[in-house]
């Protein structure tokens, strides 16, 4: 079994601190807001906060650019506000981590000031510097065909030197050179001075893409006829990223007993990620995988995830039950997570976000989430059940850049295609509907008064239109509520070794309505059934050893009228139900 660890056990809650709680009336949330929320939290259940970032930024990738590292960005507060924060959340028992992004900063820093401005610069090779190429006709060409992850040339040409710059983000997000060792002490540097401030910890944004491979060479065509193609081969769990995080390990995380966890997009193969979890290694606690996260993007042609996929049932399982049993006994271990800031609303994407269904759903997936082996993560608003803004919101509540940047290329593609006619985008906006990471970072709904009690000021994205109904208020009061449900659920799994270190074991195989499984720790067994449709639905659990199905007592339901005991292996579930 796995040796325990405070991290392990810990509920995170996520914080999208532009958009959580406003304290001052700018339409911006800030630090003090997030403070002023602090018992809410505490009273959910969160052990720890992992605020999204807050540093000095020019926000062209909502703070995912950043200008300095060792300062807080004037909207959101001060380094003293920072303390106080601190102080509330360890004051309550709770602990902090901040968002670590150091595969690229903003243009705007000044170490990418000081490279930009001279080929003999000392900061030069601090970033991804290459000469033009030229091709047969004598144009000017960026050095390879790397796509940005945000549509384009991952590179940009600067006049003054007559060279490219690297960014696989947009083009205010240069890409640090971490061959360069300065650039290594600078990260670590930086690091020691939040943790000697107090932090607790570090999520790592695309920690895997820090090491690039030799030569940069141009990656393979996989959208015809177009420049640029997707080149995560050449930039994802590159030759020396486990070296660097190796160092980052011995060098700065070692000193502490912090909670880390790396985002590790473009990765599906679990024996590649479990390189930096392994406990042998000391690197990271644990990463986020994205398998489950892509399972509704198509990508398609412009390699985008806003176009969507139907998935099937069996397809989660298949991931859900790869991952729970993967290298346990060398001790991988899990980030249980179904909603982050770049993703949609989970109840619109894996529930049902009608009004008949969408309470029940969002409970459904609550214990899918609770069941879980690994460290529980939450997203703000989910605990509510927040569901995606709806349709008829035009391009212009979009705020994203990856949205922004999408729409204008497929805009400017039809545009082309139409020769002066009339383009249509409706299916894009369908798409975006779905899958766009904006409706993760409209306001947070707090009670029924005007903005959802986010803001008294205009707020910088629109509130959805449910909240007169749908908000921390009006759930906090109805203990039947997706919040009520959630806080119960969260008490449950504290309560019980068994959803946080058990082993698991599929029951359900190929039924694509309902998702049963088993848990089992020393001699206890967690039982879960839940029912992803709206049908009710028939399931007989299969034979189990020598012992009977009998004898399971119901701890949690979504369902206000449930057997108690099951008897039997002869189930049925109604809409949604879900039981453990
Ligand atoms: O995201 C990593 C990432 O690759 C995302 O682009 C993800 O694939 C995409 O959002 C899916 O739609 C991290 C941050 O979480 C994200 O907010 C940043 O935009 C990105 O890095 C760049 O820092
Ligand atoms: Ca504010």
């Amino acid at each position: 079994p796995h040796s325990r660890a405070w991290w392990k056990e810990a509920i995170v809650y996520q914080i999208y601190p532009i958009s959580f709680f406003d304290s001052n009336g700018d339409g911006i949330g800030d630090l003090n807001g997030i403070h002023s929320k602090l018992d809410y939290l505490k009273d959910l259940g969160v052990d720890v906060l992992w605020l999204s970032p807050i540093y000095r930024s020019p926000l062209a990738d909502m703070g995912y650019d950043i200008s300095d590292y060792r300062d807080i960005d004037p909207r959101y507060g001060t380094l003293a506000d920072w303390d106080n924060l601190l102080k509330g959340v360890h004051d309550r028992g709770m602990k902090l981590m901040m968002d670590l992004v150091v595969n690229h900063t903003s243009d705007e820093h000044a170490w990418f000031q000081e490279s930009r401005s001279s080929k003999t610069n000392p900061k030069r090779d601090w970033y991804i510097w290459r000469p033009p190429k030229y091709d047969a006709a004598g144009n000017r060409q960026p050095p390879n065909n790397w796509k940005s992850v945000f549509q384009g040339s991952a590179w940009d040409y600067d006049e003054k030197t007559d060279e490219y710059y690297l960014h696989l983000y947009v083009s205010k997000q240069p890409d640090l050179n971490w061959e360069n060792p300065d650039v290594r002490q600078a990260v670590w540097e930086l690091m020691r001075f939040w943790i000697d401030r107090g932090c607790d910890g570090f999520r790592m944004d695309v920690i895997n893409l820090i090491s690039k491979v030799d030569g940069l060479p141009d990656a393979p065509i996989a959208i015809p006829d177009e420049p640029y193609q997707p080149a995560s081969m050449y930039f994802a769990n590159g030759p020396r990223v486990h070296e660097f995080i190796k160092e980052m390990n011995a060098k700065v995380l070692a000193q502490k007993d912090l909670i880390t966890v790396g985002e590790t997009p473009f990765t599906h193969d679990a024996s590649q990620l479990a390189a930096y979890v392994l406990p042998a290694n000391k690197e990271l606690n644990m990463v986020f995988h994205f398998e489950l996260m892509d399972i509704d993007a198509a990508m398609g042609r412009d390699h985008s995830p806003l176009i969507p996929r139907d998935w099937k049932l069996s397809e989660i399982k298949d991931i859900v039950g790869r991952w729970q049993k993967y290298k346990r006994d060398e001790g991988f271990w899990n980030a249980i997570f179904i909603e982050n800031h770049d993703h949609s609303r989970s109840v619109s994407r894996f529930g049902s976000d009608s009004e008949r269904w969408r309470a029940t759903s969002a409970k459904m997936l609550a214990i899918l989430e609770i069941t879980q082996s690994g460290t529980q993560y939450v997203y703000q608003g989910q605990e509510l059940g927040l569901k995606n803004f709806p349709r008829s919101w035009g391009i212009e509540e979009y705020k994203d850049v990856a949205s922004q940047n999408y729409w204008n290329r497929v805009l400017q593609h039809r545009k082309q295609e139409a020769g002066g006619a009339e383009v249509d985008m409706s299916d894009v906006l369908d798409g975006f509907q779905r899958k766009a990471r904006d409706h993760a970072r409209v306001p947070m709904q707090w009670d029924s008064t005007v903005h959802a009690g986010f803001t008294t000021g205009t707020p910088w994205m629109r509130v959805n239109e449910d909240y007169e109904h749908w908000n921390a208020a009006a759930e906090i009061a109805d203990c039947t509520s997706v919040h009520a449900f959630w806080k119960e659920a969260l008490k449950i799994r504290k309560a019980n070794d068994i959803l946080v270190y058990g082993d698991y074991t599929d029951l359900s195989n190929d039924n694509e309505q309902i998702f049963a499984y088993l848990r089992t720790l020393g001699k206890s067994k967690a039982l879960i059934l839940l029912n992803f449709s709206t049908e009710e639905s028939n399931f007989s659990l299969p034979a189990h050893g020598d012992a009977e199905w009998t004898g399971f007592k119901c701890v949690l339901s979504n369902y206000n009228s449930t057997t108690e005991e099951l008897e039997g292996c002869a189930i049925v579930l109604r809409g949604f139900e879900g039981r453990l």
